[in-house]
């Protein structure tokens, strides 16, 4: 064998053995992501672009199969499950994390931000990253964040235009302190309830109206219960991508690393379908017969004054050092970011 030829079988050698030993770091694993959108929802397309990254990266050998629109249960039942490794992944609001961890609230404190560009960068930013840290502790690991969307109010009563208009109004919000009590502020009366639940709520008359982001209104045909659309936003949720951390340690290295990748790799994609489908939401809305109205902005500052004793004392309950990288990151954003 030639000098050249020798060299090159070993390095053909040191090729299949670096292939081999990260093939084997790589298992047949299934994993189970569960959500509470409908398949033509962006949160969906999040999931469907995660799924062929991962599977394409680990060589066809980590699959993973979709449970849309909360049919491994409500957000709560698939956190436990999560907790309790039988499940492996989940996407939902940040918002009904504050029920394990009270700090997550702080994201749905109203009135935050005016862009997607702001409340995506406190995903991205120094406290984004705080809060994930704190999911091991509760048997959860978080690989990072995807904008739901701002969220407005529909209801069938009447078009909100001022802060006395949400008077009276049954709305069902998330189960969440924060959510309770900026709508109690408001003067409505607000409702927990599971997501799941929402339609036929609405249809039943059981509640007068929700809040959502357009998409969801959409993708959830609300429109066919709902007369009024009213441009509030509120608020603006993120959505968290939990992976049960029972599951997590399980995976080798090269497996973790391929899961971060892909949703590394799927973000933009998602953020991109997101702004897409929300661009024409509002008009296929009108088009299906809700009747739309914007907020003057002195209504909302009304809004935003009526909710900030809601805001100090919610505050003053979490811990210290959290609200205050949270103040810290908002100021920041609202400078920094357009
Ligand atoms: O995507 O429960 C809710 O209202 C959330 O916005 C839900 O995740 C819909």
């Amino acid at each position: 064998m030639s000098l050249l030829a020798r060299a090159l079988s070993a390095t053909a050698i040191c090729v299949a053995l670096t292939v081999g030993a990260s093939a084997e770091d790589i298992q047949e694993r299934t994993i189970r992501w569960g959500h509470l959108n409908n398949t033509d929802h962006p949160v969906s397309q999040g999931v469907q672009k995660f799924a062929e990254i991962l599977l394409s990266k680990s060589g066809g050998k980590m699959k993973v199969r979709e449970f849309a629109a909360s049919q491994l249960g409500n957000e709560l039942q698939q956190q436990s499950a999560l907790r309790g490794g039988t499940q492996e992944m989940l996407s939902a609001s940040t918002t009904s994390l504050a029920t394990v961890i009270p700090e997550f609230g702080l994201i749905d404190f109203p009135f935050l931000f005016n862009s997607t560009e702001q409340a995506d960068a406190l995903g991205t930013g120094k406290f984004g990253k705080a809060m994930l840290d704190t999911l091991p502790a509760k048997g959860l690991t978080g690989l990072g964040y995807w904008g739901l969307g701002f969220r407005n109010v529909t209801n069938s009563t009447r078009p909100i235009t001022k802060l006395e208009d949400f008077s009276g109004l049954k709305l069902r919000v998330i189960p969440n302190p924060v959510y309770l009590e900026s709508f109690s502020a408001f003067k409505a009366n607000p409702v927990p309830m599971a997501f799941g639940e929402l339609y036929s709520a609405l249809e039943t008359r059981t509640v007068d109206g929700q809040e959502n982001p357009y998409t969801v209104i959409l993708s959830n045909k609300f429109y066919e219960v709902q007369k009024y659309v009213s441009a509030t936003n509120h608020t603006f949720t993120l959505n968290i991508i939990l992976v049960s951390k029972a599951f997590w340690d399980k995976l080798s290295p090269t497996e973790q690393r391929l899961m971060r990748e892909a949703y590394e790799e799927s973000r933009g994609y998602q953020k991109e379908q997101t702004r897409l489908q929300t661009e024409k939401a509002l008009a296929e809305l009108q088009a299906k017969g809700m009747q739309y109205n914007a907020i003057a902005p002195d209504e909302t500052d009304r809004m935003r004054k009526a909710v900030q004793p809601v805001v100090e004392k919610i505050s003053a309950n979490l811990r210290a050092e959290t609200v205050k990288l949270f103040n810290e990151e908002v100021e920041r954003i609202r400078k920094d970011v357009k």
